[in-house]
């Protein structure tokens, strides 16, 4: 058993709905057992900015699947949910991204852990910062790293 930390972002329809739906089918998951869920963050579109705002969040599970298995249930829920892959970057319907699983340094063509950018992104970190302010990514904690971020913009919303 393993524990993980997974972001997930929302920027068309109702998201909030998206984003609980997209837990409660984690949940279900096998393997999968939901452990702590972040509230949800209004964040501004980040890289692409002509686009609605996201609805952001964080959840930590304990899993028996492997790094790319666990990717492979967020991309099936992604799919079930209806996203379509557009623009890079661009607006989706659902987007769950594996930030950290424990024990893990994974660089391959499907999966980077911890993610490239968990350090570095404010929509990620100030969700995860809520349910894990204290684990380490790389050299610092989340919530070292949350500190050294612009945070503007960004609404705690549930
Ligand atoms: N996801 C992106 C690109 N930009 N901006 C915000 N605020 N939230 C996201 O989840 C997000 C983004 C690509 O995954
Ligand atoms: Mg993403
Ligand atoms: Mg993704």
């Amino acid at each position: 058993m393993s524990t993980a930390y997974l972001g997930l972002g929302s920027n068309i329809g109702d998201k909030a709905a998206t984003l609980a739906e997209s837990v409660a089918r984690l949940a279900v998951t096998p393997g999968i057992r939901i452990t702590a869920r972040s509230s949800d963050y209004r964040t501004p579109p980040w890289g692409d900015t002509d686009q609605d705002w996201f609805l952001n969040a964080a959840v930590a599970v304990d899993t028996t699947l492997s790094p790319h298995a666990l990717l492979e249930a967020g991309l099936a829920i992604e799919t079930a949910l209806g996203r379509v892959r557009e623009r890079r970057w661009g607006p989706r319907v659902i987007d769950i991204d594996v930030l950290f699983y424990e024990g893990a340094a994974v660089d391959d063509a499907r999966l980077v852990l911890p993610h490239r950018f968990v350090r570095e992104r404010a929509f990620v970190l100030m969700p995860l910062a809520e349910i894990a302010p204290d684990l380490m990514i790389g050299p610092e904690t989340v919530a070292q790293a949350l500190s050294k971020l612009d945070c503007t913009g960004i609404e705690r919303v549930t």
